[in-house]
């Protein structure tokens, strides 16, 4: 149906563009309706304005908390025009229809993220709001809804070519707006989940921006999207803006995010190579440059095509050495002006620069799905913060230098998929067994596949040992130290296989299982 916009209600707080587009209605002989400070953003532009009070007949009142929210107002986006009943109703009541209602709300998120006090939040929670775009929403039938102020142009434009705003417009202005009380709503009870220490409500809302469309997802024949989650500060490949290279995939962002968590780990300069979520590489160094060089040594054949993260900012020394390796991507807070010019004239390379990596973490919960349902927890955040608390069973104690390998190992290990085991030395990853269903063959494969010496390492286990068969495998290929949780039944096994072998133990009590 082709509708008659006779009347429109202004009410805004981010109030871009609004005089412009109103001075276009008006010059299209719409009234407008409109509220306090929109009004005198309006009177001041020189569109001639309605008070919404002065047609209602109620004044604003409590403070603006009553505004808007009158049979008058509500009885004109909700009336139905095709309604001989509905027509006469409103006759009698004296109410005219409202065409058009442009509306956006009380900027609540921004009010809470920028800090504020609880009154401050609740009472930016709009009422009057969203009531009226659901009201016109609800009605897309017979009125458009204008919730975002990107779309005053795609109005605009189909006003001036057709006179009117069409059936598919309509529907599709209602729907955004549906998305957008969605969101804003789930915002607000996420703030009174905080506010009361709500970890896991009765009900979990997961709402989040699209930040792009991805060609597809794991595979071609899957569709898929990026999105971002709304109150998030911290560095991430979401935040990251990219600064050259094709799109990214949904494997890359999976890959850039392992990536990236992984070197968050540590303090002095870090460079990771992932490899479909493991690390293939990892090491620190005094300088990105030796770092990179101790990382892609670690296993160069699997370095290929590959994901990249380092910690610190990317310069030319380390930028010329990396354009020699086909990579996928670079994440990395930045890069020098020398670096990105030597890496931008690779076509095929993506470079994201993520900005600092504060000591900022995100508390918010990590959600996966499975079919039928999702399983909501804590990002594994915990982290043993000094190895020499923790307890050693075994006969023989780590040396200083066995104390920073294990340190290191352990590290990499939390980022390795279970059964994870891990062959370091001190700043340097040497091997990888990863996603096996036995311990013992993750111990087998990190020590066969490694390039570098494994003799002299020390080894991480995300979980404990079973049996002592992984402590002999790892005394076979010349460990001498491990770390790994405990808590086996076995544990006094474990223990004496150690101290058979003259191998030093430290017992984290903290597992890392990564599934
Ligand atoms: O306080 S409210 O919840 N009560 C209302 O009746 C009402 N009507 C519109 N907030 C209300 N609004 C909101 O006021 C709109 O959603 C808009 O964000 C804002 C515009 O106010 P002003 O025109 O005075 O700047």
């Amino acid at each position: 149906n082709d509708i008659k916009i006779q009347r429109a209600l202004i009410s805004v707080s981010d109030k871009a563009g609004v005089a412009d587009f109103a001075r276009f209605l008006n010059a299209n002989s719409i009234e407008i309706l409109s509220t306090g400070g929109t009004a005198r953003l309006l009177q001041e532009s020189q569109v001639p304005v309605i008070e919404v009070g002065e047609y209602t007949g109620t004044r604003e009142m409590l403070d603006g908390r009553v505004k808007t929210l009158h049979p008058k107002v509500h009885g004109g986006i909700l009336g139905m025009r095709n309604s001989a009943d509905h027509c006469q109703q409103m006759k009698e009541a004296g109410i005219e229809t409202i065409d058009i209602v442009v509306v956006n709300l009380y900027p609540f998120e921004q009010t809470v993220k920028k800090g504020c006090s609880y009154e401050e939040a609740v009472e930016n929670i709009d009422i009057g709001g969203p009531t009226m775009l659901r009201s016109a929403a609800k009605n897309h039938r017979d009125v458009v809804v204008i919730v975002d102020p990107c779309d005053y142009k795609r109005v605009q434009d189909e006003i001036e070519k057709t006179g009117t705003v069409s059936w598919e417009t309509r529907r599709d202005l209602a729907r955004k707006v549906f998305l957008h009380t969605a969101h804003y709503d789930a915002m607000i009870s996420d703030y009174f989940n905080q506010q009361l220490d709500v970890e896991f409500p009765e009900t979990f809302t997961l709402s989040g921006r699209k930040l792009q469309d991805l060609r597809y997802g794991e595979n071609p024949h899957q569709n898929a999207a990026f999105y971002g989650d709304t109150f998030t500060r911290e560095a991430s490949v979401a935040s990251a803006r990219q600064l050259h290279g094709k799109a990214l995939s949904y494997n890359n962002i999976i890959d850039a995010d392992a990536a990236l968590e992984l070197v968050k780990e540590f303090d002095e300069t870090a460079v990771v190579i992932i490899k479909h979520t493991n690390p293939c590489g990892t090491a620190t160094g005094s300088s990105v440059l030796e770092a990179y060089h101790k990382a892609l040594s670690t296993d160069p054949l699997s370095a290929f095509g590959g994901v990249i993260a380092i910690n610190k900012a990317v310069d030319q020394a380390a930028a010329e050495e990396m354009a020699k390796l086909f990579v996928e991507i670079i994440i990395a807070p930045s890069f020098s002006e020398e670096a990105l010019s030597t890496l931008t004239r690779k076509k095929n390379i993506r470079l994201l620069e993520c900005g600092a990596l504060k000591d900022y973490q995100d508390q918010a919960k990590f959600v996966r799905k499975v079919t039928g349902g999702f399983v909501v927890q804590d990002r594994d955040l915990g982290m043993v913060k000094d190895m020499a608390q923790c307890t050693v069973p075994t006969a023989k104690k780590p040396t200083e230098e066995e104390y920073r390998a294990l340190a290191f190992a352990w590290r990499v290990c939390k980022h390795v998929k279970s059964n994870a085991i891990v062959y370091a030395r001190d700043g340097q990853l040497v091997g990888v067994g990863a996603g096996q269903m036995s311990r013992v063959d993750s111990s087998r494969i990190g020590a066969e596949r490694a390039q570098l010496a494994v003799e002299g390492t020390v080894m991480a286990s995300d979980a404990f040992f079973p049996f002592r068969d992984g402590i002999d495998a790892a005394a076979k290929v010349g460990v001498t130290a491990i770390v790994q949780p405990g808590g086996s039944v076995r544990d006094e096994e474990i223990i004496e296989a150690c101290n058979e072998h003259g191998i030093a133990m430290i017992l984290t009590g903290m597992r890392h299982f990564r599934h």
